[in-house]
């Protein structure tokens, strides 16, 4: 890109914390002055919250970048610091999980409860001759023996990879092959959308299109009927028969822990490698200190799914680390009905939640009556990650689901990052709406132009993180190469340019403000070249989403003959808005002219679509790459990672009638 991204908006709404949290809260300002002092002390601090079974002998060990290595020679188990040690300090009889089924059944799962299922899974895995480094496939609803699955692999030192339940063959397949997997965990299938939605046949396909895969344990959760093979045992005859005692085992520092892969927009899919005491240290410092978690009185609920990384990171490692209640939830948000999300809010008396701008935004979509109707007094911090998050989405969490008391946290990071990196602190941070605020304590990001250089306050750019951080990813599976080429070649020393320092490229465009807050821009492939002029996607969607009539909106640029590119948008209107004949018209006008108001003349869209839904994968990233397809009239791109697939006829043919 020859020139840096620009910036056409302003926010100057800002929120200090609540004065009682910021008065008891667990983390203060001092955090910041501690971690620019000294780092590496700074991060030492925070393993000090783990048990290690023997502690290391060097913080980070820097001397082949950007291969890193943290708490050298240090060794834990991370289920015994997710579990057991909980029990043994007397809490096991404390809830781990409220879990809810769609369907409304519900079970509660205590501390000691998880460690009996833990151990037996552990046992179950050993007898079926899963040693440690071993890959293990999870692919499963989201169900309790999900959390017990990963914590049993981690026990023994297996690495697992999580697919999102609801992948198709060949996602799975092509996952278990770059693993060479030995195990897969699934489950007959599970509840959506109000009915029992399949998961073993994928995977009988799956296993018979790979090699490696000796035995399918399957955990029964619809009753549905199953094919079954020499390769299944059904988990309650095996894991829920089997010994309740596991002794576990230490391991290194650097122990593989698990794969998870990020699909990108092209080739295939990464298997972003996440090892062990890093990892545990920055998810369980993150979790207690954005979240504010006190482990004795709150009830967190992270809606995320477990084939997220936010599901690994802030369901299963992070919380119950520390010792955390939450919910867990199966299904849909809407069903039986659209206030589900606030009835379990009410009926658990959550008191943190965490979820994604899209759930945000649909929620703004179908109408503020409905939070209303629910007692959601029991909250007191509000997170949000996955995408930008929208001001006037942000002011709607806030007033909406908030009722104006509650801290909002937008928490920026990546599968690759494996914790937050950049987000207020509840207790801290006088937040401003849309922006992610700063680095935590130990985090050095920047902003910088295309020559590697910082851009100054006002500027906008490249997001990078200049330092190792405890759970950054380590490599690609099995392929260094791309690991060197997609994260640390844009800039500094892995560039080929002179200098020294490793430069990690995110790949998201982003801009400081006059008071040096940062404002995530998107993903840099994404952004639009019109008239010579870089205009984010991020920045044109919340103008559109500013104005009253409008929920959700996704812009892409579109090759024009006079602009070079030119802006396409597509919106999903509010739940009470007219759009049909001259209505729809109308509004779309107005918007247009919004916009131009908004941000400039440069960004008023070419285009404006009005629609009923938009495509989205299974973390609620909207998939700009198909909606490019569409406005520039080609076949689309590649679709296995969808959430819905039947979204893209619905707006390809409106496209095709559209003026
Ligand atoms: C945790 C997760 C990573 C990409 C990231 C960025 C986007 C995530 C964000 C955000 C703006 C936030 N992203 N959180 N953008 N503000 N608070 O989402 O991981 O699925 O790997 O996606 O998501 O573009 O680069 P992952």
């Amino acid at each position: 890109m020859s020139e840096t991204l620009e910036n056409l908006s302003s926010e100057t709404r800002q929120f200090p914390p609540p004065a009682e949290l910021a008065a008891n809260a667990n983390v203060t300002a001092e955090a910041y002055e501690q971690a620019g002092a000294d780092r590496l002390a700074f991060w030492a601090t925070q393993a000090e919250r783990l048990v290690w079974a023997k502690k290391w002998d060097q913080v980070l060990d820097w001397s082949n970048p950007p291969f890193a290595k943290w708490f050298v020679g240090g060794e834990l188990n991370i289920a015994y610091n997710c579990v057991d040690r909980h029990v043994e300090a007397g809490n096991g009889d404390k809830v781990a999980i409220h879990w809810e089924g769609e369907p409304g059944d519900s079970r509660t799962v205590t501390y000691s409860e998880l460690l009996t299922s833990v151990s037996q899974a552990a046992n179950t895995l050993t007898d079926l001759g899963v040693v440690a480094g071993d890959r293990v496939m999870i692919y499963l609803p989201m169900i309790p023996e999900a959390a017990v699955a990963m914590l049993a692999c981690a026990r023994i030192g297996a690495t697992h990879s999580v697919v999102f339940g609801g992948f198709s063959v060949d996602a799975l397949a092509t996952r278990i092959q770059d693993a060479a997997a030995k195990v897969v965990i699934t489950a007959d299938g599970g509840y959506r959308r109000g009915k029992p939605s399949a998961l073993k046949p994928t995977v009988d396909e799956a296993v018979a299109r790979t090699e490696s895969i000796e035995h399918v344990l399957v955990v029964r959760r619809t009753g549905q009927d199953v094919a079954w093979t020499e390769k299944d045992k059904w988990w309650h005859e095996t894991v829920e028969q089997a010994g309740t005692t596991h002794d576990a085992q230490p391991f290194d520092a650097e122990h593989p822990l698990f794969i998870l892969y990020t699909s990108g927009t092209t080739g295939k899919p990464k298997g972003i490698l996440h090892t062990t005491g890093g990892y545990l240290t920055q998810t369980s410092y993150t979790h207690h200190a954005v979240f504010d978690l006190k482990p004795e009185t709150d009830v967190y609920w992270c809606t995320a799914d477990i084939g997220w990384v936010t599901g690994h990171s802030y369901i299963v490692y992070g919380p119950l680390s520390n010792g955390a209640t939450q919910v867990m939830y199966e299904g849909t948000p809407d069903t039986p009905d659209r206030g589900r999300f606030w009835q379990i809010v009410d009926k658990y008396k959550v008191s943190i939640l965490y979820t994604a701008p899209t759930l945000i935004r649909t929620m703004m979509k179908w109408g503020d009556d409905i939070p209303a109707k629910y007692d959601l007094s029991s909250l007191r911090v509000l997170g949000s990650v996955g995408e930008p998050i929208n001001p006037e989405a942000w002011m709607w969490y806030r007033e909406h689901v908030g009722r104006e008391r509650t801290p909002i946290v937008d928490t920026w990071w990546q599968t690759e990052t494996g914790a937050i990196m950049i987000s207020p602190l509840p207790g801290v941070t006088a937040t401003k709406p849309g922006s992610a605020m700063t680095a935590l304590p130990g985090i050095s990001s920047d902003v910088v132009d295309d020559q590697a250089q910082s851009v100054p306050d006002g500027g906008g750019g490249f997001l990078v993180l200049r330092e190792p951080w405890p759970s950054m990813l380590r490599t690609i599976w099995g392929d260094d190469k791309r690991f060197l080429e997609t994260y640390w070649s844009r800039f500094g020393a892995g560039s080929g340019s002179s200098s020294t320092e490793w430069i990690y490229f995110a790949g998201d465009g982003a801009k400081k403000d006059e008071d040096g807050a940062l404002w995530l821009l998107g993903r840099v492939d994404d952004v639009m070249l019109v008239s010579g002029h870089n205009i984010s996607t991020t920045e044109v969607e919340s103008a559109l989403v500013s104005h009253p009539s409008v929920a959700e909106a996704a812009v892409v640029g579109a090759t024009d003959p006079t602009t070079g590119q030119a802006i396409v948008a597509f919106t999903i209107p509010r739940g009470n808005v007219e759009t049909e004949g001259e209505a729809g018209e109308a509004l779309i006008q107005e918007l247009r002219n919004h916009v131009s108001k908004t941000l400039g003349p440069i960004a008023k869209p070419r285009q404006i679509m009005l629609v009923a839904e938009l495509p989205k994968t299974r973390s609620g990233k909207i998939m700009r790459r198909l909606l490019r397809d569409v406005a520039e009239k080609r076949s689309l791109g590649d679709v296995t990672t969808l959430q819905d697939s039947t979204v893209m006829d619905l707006i390809s043919s409106g496209m095709n009638t559209a003026k």
